[in-house]
This record gives structure tokens, sequence and C-alpha cells, in this order.
């Protein structure tokens, strides 16, 4: 993964950086695609440079209260191990390095804490997998086996799929009602921790876990919101694209790509083919995914929001460009109802149903994918308008903040380290020559950790 950008000074890009906090809407008009990853480059080092300022070493940046948020009674670092991988893609080597150097000597998972297994998986073990990749270091692979044998107990339920919560030093694990996205997001981190270890119990145990979720499909193929681990049984048989499910489907495709496993294609084909027939939506205002009863397909809500929108993203990925390129359309004007967009929409009437932002990344991932996959300059233009309402909605003087309400455009004094692992990330591909990354050999995880199958 080499980077053919030129590296313009660091008071240009400040420049740019200021010019476009004051004068929002000037940017896509003056600057040139290259100029645009330079300033999605400045823009990640404020924001990391003002978690480095009030919360380094802590998991997340407050960024108006110029403070720190921990998940735990013990920080596991979670921005900086986030964000590690962003700054080696965008050649910011040397702060790569310092980073890298302070994580393997202060990051320690030998402690008394009880941490989501989902959350932690797909944040610090994938983040440390890609960074041993792109750095070559075996430190960090230490580091990722070592979590990855402590987050293990969470396997041991009934039926194989994990449990919620586990404690990084007893192993005890809690919370038997979990759901499809938290049970099936774990196999790119822990099949690549198996292949780069030769440990094959990390890849066996959430294999099984995926299975386990798809072979309880109701009889017209889809899955519910929640399953009760222990004893097999949905919780909540709700049927959609969305937080809970979303990252399950994911999964799917893009283990069948990087492991070449053949369980996993024959599950996502079928899978989307349910999606397509009960789920998918076409109304006046496009194609949309919407929310229905997994064992019936009878509509339930009209709802999408900003989660749902990794969608286009794995449909391009997995050939449909056609049903990408339209649902991405309907995405970008879920994006453009309020001037970003909504955690959830409700797309027969257009109207807000839930106005959070929370810097999520998922529009952008969508809009890069299927740049990479279709060379359409169309998905550069989304990619100026999200810059845009980011830069003149979300900035702060200390990094960047997430919208209480899109509407008022009230911010929340809140930083999730996915804004610096995947929404500046992929705004940053957006701009950048495509030879920075090659798609069709690198597999991003869900926390945009891309992987290399080095195997
Ligand atoms: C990230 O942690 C991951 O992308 C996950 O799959 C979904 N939620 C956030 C971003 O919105």
């Amino acid at each position: 993964m080499k980077l053919h950008l030129p590296i313009l000074s660091v008071c240009l890009m400040l420049m740019f950086s200021s010019t476009a906090a004051s004068q929002p809407g000037r940017v896509s008009k003056t600057l040139d695609d290259t100029q645009v990853a330079e300033l999605v480059k400045a823009e990640f080092l404020h924001a990391w440079n003002a978690y480095k300022r009030y919360a380094w070493g802590h998991e997340h940046l407050k960024p108006l209260s110029r403070s720190y948020d921990d998940w735990h009674s013990e920080s596991l670092m979670t921005t900086a191990v986030d964000a590690l991988d962003t700054m080696i893609l965008m050649g910011l080597r040397e702060e790569a390095e310092k980073t890298r150097d302070f994580i393997v000597e202060r990051l320690s998972f030998d402690k008394d804490v009880e941490v989501k297994n989902f959350e932690i998986t797909i944040r610090l073990l994938g983040g440390l997998l890609s960074a041993c990749q792109l750095m070559e270091d075996d430190r960090l692979l230490k580091l990722a086996d070592d979590l990855g044998r402590r987050l293990l107990p969470v396997f041991e339920s009934p039926t194989g799929m994990p449990y919620m919560y586990v404690n990084l030093r007893t192993g005890a694990v809690r919370e038997a009602v979990s759901n499809p996205a938290e049970i099936g997001t774990l196999l790119i981190e822990f099949g690549t921790l198996s292949k780069l270890t030769g440990n094959p119990v990390y890849y066996e145990k959430a294999k099984r876990a995926l299975v386990e979720v798809f072979s309880r499909r109701s009889s017209i193929g889809l899955v519910g919101e929640q399953i009760d681990v222990e004893t097999g049984r949905w919780v909540d048989s709700s049927s959609h694209v969305g937080g809970r499910i979303d990252s399950y489907y994911e999964y799917l495709l893009k283990c069948w790509r990087l492991f070449d496993d053949e369980d996993c294609e024959q599950m996502y084909k079928e899978s989307m083919a349910a999606l397509n027939k009960y789920v998918a939506h076409e109304v006046r205002s496009g194609l949309w995914y919407g929310r229905v009863h997994m064992m019936t397909g009878e509509r339930e809500k009209t709802w999408f929001g900003g989660l749902d929108a990794f969608l286009p993203a794995v449909l391009a990925l997995g050939g449909d460009l056609e049903r990408a390129g339209r649902l991405q359309e309907s995405c970008y004007k879920m994006w453009n109802v309020a001037g970003v967009e909504p955690e959830v929409l409700d797309y027969s009437t257009m109207e807000i149903v839930r106005p959070g932002y929370p810097l999520r990344p998922e529009i952008m991932e969508s809009a890069y994918y299927l740049l990479f996959l279709t060379g359409d300059s169309r998905y550069r233009e989304m990619g100026r308008t999200f810059l845009e309402s980011l830069l003149k909605y979300c900035r702060t003087e200390n990094g960047y903040a997430a919208l209480r309400n899109v509407e008022t455009k009230e911010q929340k004094d809140e930083m999730e380290s996915f804004f610096l692992a995947e929404t500046l990330k992929y705004l940053y591909l957006i701009f950048a020559p495509r030879e920075t990354l090659d798609l069709h050999t690198v597999v991003f995880n869900t926390e945009a950790h891309p992987i290399r199958r080095t195997w």
C-alpha cells in the first residue's frame, strides 16, 4: 500500500483547514482532489492532536469539555489503536511510529475489566492486526494474540454463539441476549489471528458463531434483531440491515473473499437473495431497505438510517452495482434532508425519527467502494458534500463533535474512535489516488482496518 500524494507543507494544510472551517462551502469549488485529500489529512491531524492534548492514553476525546471518556475503570487506549492504520495510509509515518511505540510500551490487556467482545474485537483486535501487517511488527501480533486469548471464553455458551461481555483477567462472561451483528462480526479478526499465529482455535470459534446465526434463519431466509445465545431462540424478530444486524451480512461476504471460505459464500448468496426479496423496498423516492418480520416478511417500518448506509458498499463488493448505486443515491438523499444524515429516517415521509449523528462513516465507506469499483466521479461529489457538512457542523476548536440533533445542529461532547479509524479514512481514500489502496487485494474489517491476505 504505497502513498503517491505529494506531501504539502504543514503550513499549507493548516491554511486549508482554517479556511475550510471559517468559510464552509468554499472547499468544493476551490480545491482539486489532491488538495481535498490533503485537507482531510489536515483535519485528521486536527482531531488527533486534540485527542493527544486532552485524552492521550484514554479511550475517547470529549471535544467540547476538552476532557476524556473511558469505557472501563482502566483505559485500553481505543482511539490510539483505532487511529493507527489511518496514519499509515495517510503517510504520517513518524506519527504512526510514535503511536505504535506508545501502544507497545503501555497497552496491557491483563486488566480486571469487563469488556464488550464485539467493540474490542473490531476496534482493538482489528486495529492491532492491520497495524501489525502494515508495519511488519510482531510485537503488535503478540498483543493481538494475548487479547484474542482473553476474549475466547465468550464462545463457551451452549450454542457456541458468544456472550456479549467478558472480563479480560478472570474470563467471567455475561449477557446471553445478543444479536447477529455482535455474534457474526468476529471472523475477519479471529480468522486473521489464526492465520498469523498458526493457532486454528480462533477461526473455528468465530466461524461456528457465524454459522449458528445463519442456521437459525427463518424459513424465508431472514434473521432477527436479538437472539439468546444459551437457548438459541430469537428474542426480537424484527429483520433489517441496521444496527444489531448490519455487519453480520458484511462479514459473510468479506470472509468469503478473505479466506476463500465457501460456506461464507453460500451463506452470503442465500442471505442477500432473502434481503432483496423481503427487506428491499422500492418507493417513490427510490430503493431502500426497511424493517420486516423475519418469519413472514410482513413490512413493519419504513425506517433506514446512518448504520444501514453500509449496505451499498457490500452490494457493490458483492457485484450488485445496480442496487448499490441506487441505494447510495437514497443514502445521499437521507444526508441532504438536514445537511447531515440522521440516525434513523422514515423514508416513506422523509421525516427524521432519530436525530443524532455520532460522526458515522458508513455513507462515506459506500461512496468509496462505489468510486473504486465504478470510477464514477459522482461519488467524489458526494464525498465533497460529506466533508463540507462535517467542517460546517461538527468541527470544533478541539477535534470534531457528534451532533445531538441534525436539525438544530446542536453538538454533543463526543468523538468516537471510529471517526479517526473510519470516517476520515474513507473520506481520504475518496480523494487520494486510486493506487493508495487496492480493494481487490485488501479486506476492510467493519471498523475500516485493512487486512491483507499474507497467508
Ligand atoms: C463502527 O464501530 C463500526 O463500523 C460498526 O460496524 C458499526 N458502528 C460503528 C460506526 O458507525
